[in-house]
């Protein structure tokens, strides 16, 4: 397929979902075509390894539920600081939360509840068993958030909110804030920040290529990028690393034409190989179970499981052979003696890999 010789630049012109556009220039900026997969144990973890390894990465991926010490305040909590690294590093953040019910059920699960996933996680996926309505759902639930962010943020534009305070801990900006909205809308507490979306306001495509880089505090931006658009995206739970797993190619099939049904919303999939056939599919790939083996000894495409089912792949063999675009590594980089050099190790190869599919 033709996305498999294309550079990451060229098909960030190309890929149909504001957010993938994105999401390439992002790794053509920073080199990298590696997420983290942060499954470590509490917050304060998570929010560390995020701000050492974000440098050598374009995606953060979470697993909320496993997470203790969660905080679920929408302005100052967990996700709201992930935002703030995600902007600050250049990377998005992708809730692994693999949904599978009916629609009307994903859909309060994906924007109410406690994690209101929808509020700091640019991408989310599903798992399409229960039938591809569903991700007609989810689509319309990232419809109704991105207007209403729209709503308030014109509104809070109008109101005059300041655009410079973000994530400050005092509770007196957050009763401000919470005043201020109450001022709009009469709805309390109901989205992540006013002042980053203010923000982020601007069309996806405005000129703001250049921003200045503070390195020090919340409110740091990554340079050569403008911020992430207001997009919500879905990957699509195509094929999954695990031994036996039971996914078959009907449902991968299944996959592939739900997403080119809703390719406002379906960024791509999450998969083993890449998906892509039809003339026109510009959907991303991204793929865990991936693993190095140890320095000093020879890459020969797979390393051995984790004795719990899943099954390894080496980042050249995901990339060259199976033709995916972002690798998925977690225990590969977590477990490592020093995270941020070896997901730099691993951003290297995965690079490496990109440019010989290339050649
Ligand atoms: F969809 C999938 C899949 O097919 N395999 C996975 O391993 C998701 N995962 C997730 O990727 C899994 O839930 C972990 O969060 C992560 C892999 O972690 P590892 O430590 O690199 O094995």
């Amino acid at each position: 397929h033709p996305t498999l010789k294309q550079t990451f630049a060229d098909r960030a012109r190309t890929a149909a979902h504001p957010l993938t556009r994105y999401l390439f220039r992002l790794m053509d900026l920073k080199a990298s075509n590696l997420c983290l997969s942060a499954d470590v144990t509490t917050a304060r973890e998570l929010l560390t390894l995020a701000d050492k390894v974000g440098p050598s990465i374009v995606v953060l991926k979470t697993h909320y539920d496993l997470i203790s010490g969660w905080d679920y305040n929408p302005q100052t909590g967990t996700g709201a600081k992930l935002a703030a690294l995600a902007r600050k590093h250049g990377f998005l953040i992708f809730e692994d939360r693999k949904f599978v019910d009916i629609g009307k059920t994903v859909q309060m699960q994906y924007t109410a509840g406690t994690a209101r996933i929808i509020e700091w996680a640019h991408i989310t996926n599903a798992n399409i068993d229960a039938g591809k309505d569903m991700v007609r759902a989810l689509a319309e639930a990232a419809t109704k958030w991105k207007e209403r962010i729209h709503y308030e943020v014109k509104t809070s534009v109008t109101v005059g909110t300041p655009v410079s305070d973000r994530f400050d801990d005092s509770d007196a900006q957050e009763q401000a804030q919470t005043r201020q909205r109450d001022d709009v809308d009469g709805r309390k507490g109901s989205i992540v920040s006013i002042t980053t979306v203010t923000q982020s306001f601007e069309p996806a495509d405005s000129p703001r290529l250049t921003k200045s880089h503070h390195d020090q505090g919340d409110d740091a931006v990554f340079p050569g990028i403008e911020e992430a658009p207001m997009d919500r995206g879905l990957l699509l739970l195509a094929q999954m690393s695990s031994k036996g797993c039971l996914m078959t190619r009907e449902y991968t099939q299944a996959c592939v034409e739900a997403a080119r049904e809703h390719k406002g919303f379906v960024m791509g999939y999450v998969s083993q190989e890449a998906l892509n056939s039809a003339p026109d599919d510009t959907f991303i790939h991204m793929t865990p179970g991936c693993k190095l083996p140890p320095p000093g000894e020879e890459e020969n495409g797979q390393v051995e499981g984790d004795g719990l089912g899943q099954q390894y792949n080496t980042p050249s063999r995901l990339i060259t052979i199976c033709g995916t675009d972002i690798i998925i590594v977690g225990r590969g980089i977590i477990e490592a003696a020093d995270p941020p050099s070896e997901a730099e190790r691993y951003r290297r190869r995965g690079w490496k890999a990109y440019l010989g599919r290339l050649a």
